[in-house]
């Protein structure tokens, strides 16, 4: 698997900032560190490593991201981002023309996928655009590679338009077009030859098929094996021809993979497929964002930042946090905390969101039923009960009444005031209490906050229970 040596490093560093409720910036520059060596072995282009991380840095840095909830995290989605960037942000997709047929040209150095990858792309359209294709067999200097093109075609109930080896690309070029439009094909794929190397002849070649087939799509194949070369074969190529875009082969070898995340940047031609087996049906639609995702393998961590990014307006969060940590916290912004909880969906992993709350109590049990328990009561308390929790300390009388109006039941109510009572006392303390501090109190025993201890139940953890 490509990738993977470079995505076990990248996730190895990311995850020791993950769930940080703190972070300096000798963090992230240490962190970086080790990221930049990650992605020079990966056989990532240096230029191409060095912007990458001026960029995550200058973001990772920023106060928004420093002072927000869950830092490290953020800077995990910040490299996710950037990575994406890189590979050029939105899937480019082929494009066709109005005028029936399209013709798409595949060209490439030898070896590099050209004919398999006319007869994958021409089997993936048909399924996906219901396109009718037709491939045009325009390398005249082995006579196998007419042959070769030929079985694929067949493996795939394809036509194969082809002339033999005796006249120009040119000639078979323009019948092939002719033949097309007279049964109907709406895509037309060219093969063409391969070099070892770039020479005045094959690039000639190309261009007079350029000049008789007006190409929608000129597609150059990379090995993904090429590395670093493949840099300049690109430019090289793009010289010559207008490329309209790459389809990077044989990403299923044992490539380190460093020219996905360089191709994009430096040539600006962005990948439109990749190959990733010899079988006709092992090509993929290249997206950035998936690729990203595959590479730091870390879509739970991404995940949670964008959802929370989505359902928690920030400057609230941060008004939050802050009332949190003066002991102005209420019963007001006790719901609004369920309520960004429901919104987010599944409860337990996203805790360590909650603005205040930090990596801090990742591990406490609160259960949906619960939730809805607590909306309820809170519901029935008046706005000043809400904005001062202290009128329900010892007052029998109001909290009969609340209990009366959410229909639950006395105890319910009064463990509800005691434990948000505890819970508040404690998230103070805890603001101000290092991770070490926080596993030693829970390793002694004494417990996260709120937490009825029961023996053997929850390993240690604690179930946060109204
Ligand atoms: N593993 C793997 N092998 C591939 C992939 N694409 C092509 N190949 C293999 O690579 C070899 C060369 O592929 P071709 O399609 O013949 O390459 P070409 O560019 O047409 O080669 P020339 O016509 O000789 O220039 C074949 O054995 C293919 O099966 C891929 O994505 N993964
Ligand atoms: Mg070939």
């Amino acid at each position: 698997m490509p990738f993977e040596s470079l995505s076990e490093k990248l996730q190895m560093n990311l995850r020791r900032v993950t769930g940080r409720g703190s972070l300096t910036e000798n963090d992230i520059d240490d962190m970086m560190r080790e990221v930049r060596l990650s992605l020079l072995e990966a056989d990532v282009n240096y230029k191409v490593v060095k912007s990458f991380v001026r960029e995550v840095k200058e973001k990772a840095m920023g106060q928004k991201i420093l002072k927000s909830f869950a830092p490290g995290d953020q800077v995990v989605k910040v490299v996710r981002d950037e990575l994406k960037a890189l590979m050029g942000d939105e899937t480019s997709y082929v494009k066709y023309n109005a005028k029936s047929p399209s013709v798409f040209m595949l060209c490439g150095l030898q070896g590099a996928g050209k004919t398999t990858h006319c007869g994958k792309i021409a089997s993936y359209l048909r399924k996906t655009d219901k396109k009718s294709p037709l491939l045009i067999a325009a390398d005249i200097y082995r006579p196998a590679a007419i042959e070769q093109l030929v079985t694929i075609g067949k493996q795939l109930n394809i036509e194969v338009f082809q002339m033999g080896t005796d006249v120009t690309v040119s000639e078979i070029v323009t019948e092939g077009l002719k033949y097309a439009k007279k049964m109907n094909n709406d895509l037309v794929i060219i093969d063409t030859a391969g070099r070892l190397h770039i020479d005045d002849k094959l690039m000639q070649e190309l261009t007079d098929i350029v000049s008789v087939a007006h190409p929608d799509e000129i597609l150059l194949t990379i090995d993904s094996m090429m590395g670093q070369d493949a840099i300049n074969v690109i430019t090289t190529f793009n010289e010559k021809l207008p490329l309209t875009g790459c389809i990077l082969t044989k990403l299923d070898g044992d490539t380190r993979g460093g020219a996905a995340l360089s191709i994009r940047y430096l040539t600006n031609v962005p990948i439109k497929f990749i190959g990733v087996g010899e079988k006709l049906d092992q090509l993929e639609l290249f997206h950035p964002d998936r690729m990203a995702d595959r590479i730091l393998g870390m879509g739970d961590v991404v995940s949670f930042v964008e959802k929370a990014e989505a359902s928690i307006d920030e400057d609230e969060a941060t008004r939050m946090s802050e009332r949190l940590q003066s002991g102005k916290f209420n019963y007001n912004d006790f719901l609004k905390q369920l309520k960004w909880i429901k919104k987010m969906g599944s409860l337990k992993s996203l805790m360590s969101l909650i603005p205040g709350m930090g990596s801090k109590l990742k591990n406490i049990d609160m259960d949906d039923k619960q939730l809805v328990k607590i909306e309820c009561i809170i519901s029935s308390m008046t706005p000043q009960e809400r904005k001062n929790p202290e009128l329900l300390k010892k007052n029998m009388k109001r909290r009969t009444r609340i209990s009366n109006g959410s229909g639950r039941n006395y105890t319910e109510v009064n463990g509800l005031v005691k434990r948000f009572d505890e819970m508040k006392s404690q998230m103070q303390k805890m603001s101000g209490m290092s991770e070490q501090d926080l596993t030693r109190q829970v390793k002694s025993g004494q417990g996260l906050p709120a937490r009825k201890q029961k023996k053997g139940k929850g390993k240690g953890k604690g179930n946060f229970r109204f």
